[in-house]
């Protein structure tokens, strides 16, 4: 059994201002013509389809386009899960109908989880929802957070799985190996729930002979290599700038997971320049950039410059001024009254400047707030 397993497409997603739409659609064309010649069994989407719970209309039409073409010119079943940002009951929509052309869609959870066997193989689709909504389905008032929903779930399947049939369940969530916690997490995933713990401990899962997991956008195995993120589509926060994104394919055979990280090319890339603002005039380039600017003082415009050359420019910061930030904090709102306006800027050019106001400035400033009247 040959399964491409994908998570986190988020269509519809904007990135700083930015549609990603353009970039999603340029890579799932590639991902449909890759399938077409990897010779797959089953295509996997592991949650969050939809940045948006009300996706825009733009976005509904490229999914509805990919999974039109997936079913006619792949041919092979796919299989999709709501997460959590997606809209259950919408995701969901047309699924009974989908079914005949082998296109599972599961928005919404369902007291004895979808079960759907592909050549002997069974698969699990477990979308997610809060555990406020598993407790009132299940009626079990034990559930008090996301990993008891999670256990009451997989109690269920286990109760009627056959552990001598290959299992894969799919599942969107934030599953952590709590005996040794080295999960990479990124900006652009939304927390699962407020007030409780967002976890799962990865133990629940070890009767699977294959988790493909979704929500986090890194790729990565949770203990096991067979319990895994394949991370999401493209890079959607900076914070990812620096990650490699795939496509995991897990070839499973004789009780064997193997598993081989597709790297797709992406219409832009992702990246973070750290210069000089001088420097970086001197560059050209398409990609979606975060500029960290090594200058000492504020340069005028420099986004719009910037853009000249890098019409994709997404964010700018100053490398020196961010780690400063945190020092305006020092001031309470009484202090700030109480102080001698003189002090205060003579304080904030220390900081700003990282030197000594010094005495013949001093002096030009005293002169100034004089003249202006002081506080008043
Ligand atoms: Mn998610």
């Amino acid at each position: 059994m040959r399964i491409l397993h994908t998570a986190d497409w988020h269509i519809g997603k904007i990135v700083n201002e930015v549609s990603m739409l353009e970039d999603q659609e340029f890579f799932l064309n590639q991902l449909i013509e890759k399938l077409k010649i990897l010779e797959v069994d089953v295509l996997i989407m592991a949650g969050d389809l939809y940045d948006r719970a009300f996706p825009p209309k733009e976005a509904v039409s490229l999914v509805n386009l990919v999974l039109t073409r997936l079913i006619h010119e792949v041919k092979i079943p796919v299989f999709i899960i709501a997460g959590n940002h997606d809209s259950n009951e919408r995701v969901e929509y047309g699924a009974s109908l989908f079914e005949s052309s082998n296109l599972y869609i599961e928005g919404t959870v369902k007291e004895e989880t979808r079960k759907v066997t592909v050549q002997g193989t069974n698969f699990y689709l477990l979308p997610f929802a809060d555990h406020v909504y598993i407790r009132e389905l299940l009626k079990d008032d034990s559930i008090k957070n996301l990993e008891d929903a999670t256990k009451a779930q997989l109690n269920k399947i286990k109760q009627t799985m056959n552990k001598e049939e290959t299992n894969i369940i799919i599942a969107h969530g934030f599953v952590i190996n709590i005996s040794d916690d080295s999960s990479e997490t990124t900006d652009s995933e939304r927390p699962l729930s407020i007030g409780t713990a967002e976890y799962v401990n990865v133990e629940l899962f070890e009767d699977f002979d294959y988790v493909a997991l979704g929500h986090l956008h890194k790729p990565q195995k949770v203990k096991h290599d067979r319990i895994r993120y394949s991370g999401s589509i493209l890079k959607y926060s900076k914070s990812e700038a620096i990650q490699k994104k795939q496509v995991s394919l897990v070839t499973l055979e004789e009780g064997k997971v193997e598993i081989e990280p597709i790297y797709l090319k992406p219409l832009h890339d992702m990246r973070v320049i750290k210069g000089l603002f001088k420097e970086l005039m001197n560059q050209k380039s398409d990609d979606y950039v975060f500029f960290e600017l090594k200058d000492e003082n504020y340069v005028m415009d420099a986004m719009n410059q910037l853009r000249r050359r890098f019409p994709n420019a997404m964010g700018l910061e100053y490398a020196a001024k961010k780690e400063e930030g945190q020092i305006y904090k020092k001031y309470d709102q009484k202090s700030l009254k109480e102080m001698p306006l003189e002090d205060l800027f003579s304080d904030f050019y220390q900081q700003f400047k990282q030197k000594e106001l010094a005495t013949n400035r001093k002096e030009i400033v005293e002169s100034t707030l004089h003249e202006i009247g002081g506080r008043e």
